[in-house]
């Protein structure tokens, strides 16, 4: 059982077994609860002060940041590609690539007008789940920000760990495919809890999948009462419209009375 979790505030409880009448008989794991919260607290600390050395260093620039997540496989990297091409000439886009292993993705995103840093997490120990802040300030240093408006960072495909890490963005976005079934939501709710946007996507699929969007998009909303929820097919383009629009109005293209992001 996990003893440890970072609330949505950032603060950091631990359950440990002696809170509890019951007694799994499990030493295995941490017997030195008290020194591993401190350990825990640290990181998260550590990350938070270069989260916000990040965020100066986008708004010293102009530039709006976005933090892209999801599951392996639903669609960021389709997404990206097709939010470049839309945005060629119009918004200076830089991409910061997370992979834990391979330059596939920030191959797929080349030639798309956009400037792309690649970081693998593959530290030769397995390679994070997630990226953090201070991976995201290294793969600044691969990026022209004087030149960008928008920077959108790919996260590593993970359904958990990267909500918890402010990486210095300004809004968190994240695409849940059809194809991971409806309870997601409600199985994984800290990703879905925290992000501002949801491409609800791969609608292509629905008849095939026996899908039924307005289950999809009632689960979203128990966890998340305001995040905008965008049904869209990165495959065909159908939807995407309201997505392009949302991410030049985020990167403040075009005017607005209020900024997405900045609602909640
Ligand atoms: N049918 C359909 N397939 C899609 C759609 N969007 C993405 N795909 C496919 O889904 C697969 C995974 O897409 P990616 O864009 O690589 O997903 P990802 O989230 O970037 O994956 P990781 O970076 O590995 O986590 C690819 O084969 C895409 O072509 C869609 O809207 N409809
Ligand atoms: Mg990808």
């Amino acid at each position: 059982m996990g003893r440890f979790h970072r609330h949505d505030d950032g603060t950091v409880h631990t359950h440990e077994h002696g809170d509890h009448s019951h007694d799994h008989g499990d030493h295995s794991g941490y017997e030195t609860g008290t020194q591993r919260i401190d350990v825990l607290e640290s990181i998260f600390a550590e990350n938070d002060v270069r989260a916000n050395i990040n965020r100066n260093a986008f708004e010293s620039n102009g530039i709006r940041a976005l933090n892209l997540m999801s599951s392996p496989g639903s669609g960021k990297t389709t997404v990206l590609a097709a939010s470049l091409d839309e945005l060629n000439g119009d918004v200076a886009v830089g991409v910061i690539e997370g992979d834990i292993a391979t330059a596939l993705d920030a191959e797929k995103l080349e030639g798309r007008g956009a400037q792309v840093s690649l970081i693998n997490t593959n530290n030769g120990f397995g390679g994070e789940c997630h990226l953090d802040a201070p991976m995201v300030n290294r793969a600044l240093q691969g990026l022209a920000l004087s030149d960008l408006d928008l920077v959108i960072i790919e996260n590593v495909g993970n359904l958990v760990c990267p909500a918890e890490f402010d990486v210095g963005e300004h809004a968190k976005a994240m695409v849940y495919s059809l194809t991971e079934g409806e309870d997601k939501p409600l199985k994984y709710p800290v990703m879905f809890r925290a992000v501002d946007v949801v491409l609800l996507n791969k609608i292509d699929l629905a008849p095939y999948l026996d899908a039924d969007l307005e289950t999809y998009v009632a689960h979203v909303r128990m966890v998340n009462p305001t995040a905008t929820i965008l049904p869209v097919s990165a495959r065909t383009g159908e939807g995407m419209a309201a997505w392009f629009d949302w991410l030049r109005k985020f990167a403040g293209a075009i005017p607005t009375t209020a900024s997405p992001g900045e609602s909640g």
